[in-house]
């Protein structure tokens, strides 16, 4: 019985050309209708004695025909595997992946922080969502003052846990204090960061832009400190000599206040569209800091001296790279994030 089992096995095992004839040889002979299941069902009929034999010697059989298919199946599929559609040919030119890359605003904002690392300024941050206290008291511009409505702000509806109104900043001025509570003189730092204004858009203006700030207290530190740094600044960021023109201006955390313009990189002061025929770009606003603020955040009156900045960066990038509409940055347009 079991060499006739085997023998019908083994002539067509050798007969089976592919893994799916062997497949069926392995249904016709362990499948349940085979001739093995067959034998292996009658064993109930069987005496202890005759089961006791038959039973593992069928076992056995099923085990070794089992293994011996496997092992063609095997040996069938390495033989069939197809090598020669598989072969890697290094000549062939590769193909071009797109890659991500920094947005403009991003480099911008790491070549800023680049140049005031190397002046040996550190780089500070603040939150989003801001107190009312840090955006607008602390900074001398108390509930009723009229120098609130120089920036228009989005207001959050829900107040922090401790009651206090929050809103979304609408100036990096707002980490001054926040800075200075945690940090005695001297020290000088800037703070690059995202602000937010309730303001129309247009070609210049957008509602979610970015500012860095500059803050630099110690003792004697002047308006020449302020001019001499940013002179440096912008030379080195626009990669050529720029003039810089300081015209008188309020803001209620600096005394005095000045508006800040740079010589128009683009026609060099000679006058064009991008300046308005003037030679002359606004790209921010300073100030010696007011004494009240150092009192917000617990300095003694009088006791220091310092400096501080806010300048647009998207102004800055869209001088550096030309571009004439500030909207284009937000636009999500992959046409001109590509050419960065
Ligand atoms: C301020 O935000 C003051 N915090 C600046 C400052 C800091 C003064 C420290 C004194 C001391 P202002 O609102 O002018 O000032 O904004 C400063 C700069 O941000 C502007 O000169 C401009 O470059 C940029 N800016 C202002 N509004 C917009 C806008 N809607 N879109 C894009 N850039 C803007």
């Amino acid at each position: 019985m079991k060499k006739t089992l085997w023998d019908n096995y083994a002539k067509d095992a050798d007969s089976a050309k592919t893994v799916i004839e062997l497949e069926s040889v392995r249904t016709k002979h362990l499948g349940r209708k085979s001739q093995i299941s067959e034998e292996l069902r009658k064993l109930s009929q069987m005496s202890t004695e005759e089961k006791r034999i038959c039973g593992p010697e069928l076992q056995a059989m099923r085990q070794q025909i089992t293994a011996d298919l496997d092992k063609r199946i095997q040996q069938k599929e390495q033989d069939s595997y197809d090598w020669e559609s598989q072969r890697i040919d290094v000549t062939l030119p590769g193909e071009k992946r797109i890659l991500g890359h920094l947005h403009p605003i991003t480099k911008t904002l790491r070549s800023i922080e680049d140049i005031f690392l190397s002046l040996g300024f550190e780089v500070a941050e603040g939150p989003e969502i801001e107190q009312e206290l840090y955006n607008f008291d602390a900074l001398n511009i108390p509930k009723d003052h009229p120098a609130r409505d120089m920036q228009d702000a989005f207001w959050m509806k829900e107040k922090d846990e401790k009651g206090n109104a929050l809103l979304p900043r609408t100036q990096t001025s707002a980490v001054q204090v926040r800075y200075m509570e945690k940090h005695t003189p001297p020290f000088r730092i800037i703070v690059p960061g995202k602000i937010f204004r309730n303001e129309a858009t247009d070609a210049s203006h957008e509602h979610t832009f970015h500012q860095f700030e500059a803050l630099v207290v110690g003792d004697n530190i002047h308006v020449s400190h302020f001019k001499a740094i940013a002179q440096d600044f912008f030379s080195t960021f626009f990669e050529k000599d720029i003039t810089l023109r300081l015209r008188p201006s309020y803001f209620p955390f600096t005394e005095p206040s000045f508006e800040f313009d740079i010589s128009c990189t683009v026609c060099k002061g000679s006058g064009c569209s991008v300046c308005k025929k003037s030679g002359w770009i606004e790209v921010g606003g300073a100030g010696m800091v007011h004494q009240n603020v150092f009192v917000s955040a617990g300095y003694e009156r009088g006791r220091y001296t310092g400096f501080a900045w806010g300048f647009g960066v998207e102004r800055l990038a869209m001088m550096k790279y030309k571009i004439d509409d500030i909207r284009l940055f937000h636009s999500g347009d992959l046409r001109f994030i590509r050419q960065f």
